[in-house]
């Protein structure tokens, strides 16, 4: 029998193909060197200055749209997609956070709900990043409950003039097009808002304390006005978007697997080289009982990622668990920071070591795709049958 390794301790990789732990390295490796050593500077300018080129070089390993087919996407699978983001989000959420909106929201809408044409038009220079998507649902007075939506697309003509406000999108000011979901006579649909339009503005939003290195933008829509095709003909409903939603809630699954990896590492490393009481630190057994529970959390995640991202490339995973999933991982991702984090002490508050920006980060990714709340509220109907979201 292997070795025990600290590192991956139920011996995960021995359920990957080599292909898998080819495209898992060719991403860590990629955040090594082009992300890890300026993502404190840029948490703690709040910026994310290099996003078009960053873009770019993530389109060219093939990562933006990865596990969507034809088009320039890569066609792989939802495990190499979740590894990617995994690695990803190791670095940093922001940084999953701007591909997670590219391929699995905006990429994905037009993919699965765009004409042909629509297709054709955007999809291949989304995948290669040299054209930049986001995804706007949200709206200042409606974030959990987005079927109340008041943006609104009213016919004039042929063309659609489309009204409101979204809230909170990421990439919204470094994006080509806008994704756009607004109410019509018809319920509600998806308009595709190529920026520049007359009407629309995508200001920076300022003041965040939780993922600085991610552009978080106001969608402003004063009577812009598209063309009729403009609208994803195939996207009828509220389901539309909360399908998109499930491709990116299944990334975060991994990705806050990868944010709580780091948190752990860390805290390991710090506890086996910071002496106090003439000890290291890893000698004491309070910080053992916290580097045990912490590496359960973190594996237990990994695992549980592993096992949705095989159900989901069998085509048998449902909404359910991937709420089960994003539930779950994200708190346990979080509950490593705040431990790791006591365990580098003073340093634990510092940008010098990655926790507490992987903490700060983790409370955006526990509210945003679905706050704490709606998924064991989806996971509650699923267990019980009754709806509890409303009165
Ligand atoms: P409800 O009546 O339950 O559903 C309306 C229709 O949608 C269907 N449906 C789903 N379809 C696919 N996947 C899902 N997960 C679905 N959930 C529901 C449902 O079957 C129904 O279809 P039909 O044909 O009967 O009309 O709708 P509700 O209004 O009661 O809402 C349910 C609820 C609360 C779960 C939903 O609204 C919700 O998920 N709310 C949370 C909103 C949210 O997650 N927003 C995220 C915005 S995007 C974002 O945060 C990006 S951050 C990205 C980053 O930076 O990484
Ligand atoms: P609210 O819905 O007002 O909820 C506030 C609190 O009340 C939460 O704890 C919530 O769980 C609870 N609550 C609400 N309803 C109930 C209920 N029925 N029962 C019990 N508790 C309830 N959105 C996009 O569309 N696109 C994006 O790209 C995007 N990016 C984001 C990036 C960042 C950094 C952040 C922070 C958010 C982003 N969002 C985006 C928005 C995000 O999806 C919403 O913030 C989220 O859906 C929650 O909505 P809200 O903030 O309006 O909170």
């Amino acid at each position: 029998t292997p070795r025990f390794d600290p590192h991956d301790p139920l011996d995960l990789d021995s359920q990957l193909s080599a292909e898998e732990i080819a495209i898992r390295d060719t991403v860590r490796a990629f955040c090594a060197d082009r992300i890890t050593p300026h993502i404190g500077e840029w948490f703690e300018r709040g910026e994310l200055p290099t996003a078009r080129e960053l873009a770019k070089e993530m389109g060219r390993l093939g990562l933006l749209g990865m596990h969507l087919e034809g088009y320039g996407c890569a066609g792989a699978s939802a495990v190499h997609y979740g590894l990617a983001c995994l690695e990803l989000e190791a670095c940093d959420s922001g940084i999953r956070s701007l591909v997670s909106v590219q391929g699995s929201l905006a990429m994905f809408a037009i993919w699965r709900f765009g004409s042909e044409e629509q297709k054709r038009r955007w999809l291949p220079g989304m995948a290669a990043g040299d054209t930049i998507g986001c995804f706007g649902l949200t709206e200042p007075d409606h974030g959990s409950d987005p079927g109340s939506m008041r943006t609104s697309a009213r016919r004039d003509g042929d063309d659609w003039v489309l009204n409101g406000r979204k809230m909170w999108i990421t990439n919204g000011s470094i994006a080509d097009v806008a994704v756009v979901w607004a109410r019509t006579d018809d319920g509600i649909r998806g308009f595709l808002v190529p920026a520049g339009t007359p009407g629309f503005a995508a200001p920076l939003m300022h003041r965040k304390l939780s993922l600085r290195a991610s552009v978080t933008s106001e969608l402003v829509l004063d009577d812009v006005r598209l063309p009729a095709d403009a609208m994803l003909p195939e996207a009828t409903g509220l389901g539309a978007p909360l399908r998109c939603l499930n491709e990116a809630r299944y990334g975060i699954v991994w990705g806050s697997v990868g944010a709580g990896r780091t948190a752990l590492e860390t805290a390991l490393e710090y506890a086996g080289s910071r002496r106090q009481f003439d000890r290291p630190l890893a000698a004491f057994q309070l910080t053992q009982a916290k580097l045990a529970d912490m590496t359960l959390r973190v594996h237990n995640a990994s695992l549980l990622a592993l096992h949705l991202g095989r159900l989901k490339d069998a085509g048998r995973l449902r909404p359910e668990q991937v709420s089960y999933g994003k539930l779950n991982n994200v708190r346990e991702a979080l509950d490593v920071c705040r431990t790791a984090r006591t365990i580098l002490g003073a340093n634990g508050i510092s940008l010098e070591y990655p926790v507490i920006r992987h903490m700060t980060n983790l409370e955006s990714v526990l509210t945003y795709e679905g706050t704490v709340e709606m998924h064991t509220l989806v996971l509650g109907q699923a267990l019980t049958g009754i709806p509890a979201f409303r009165g």
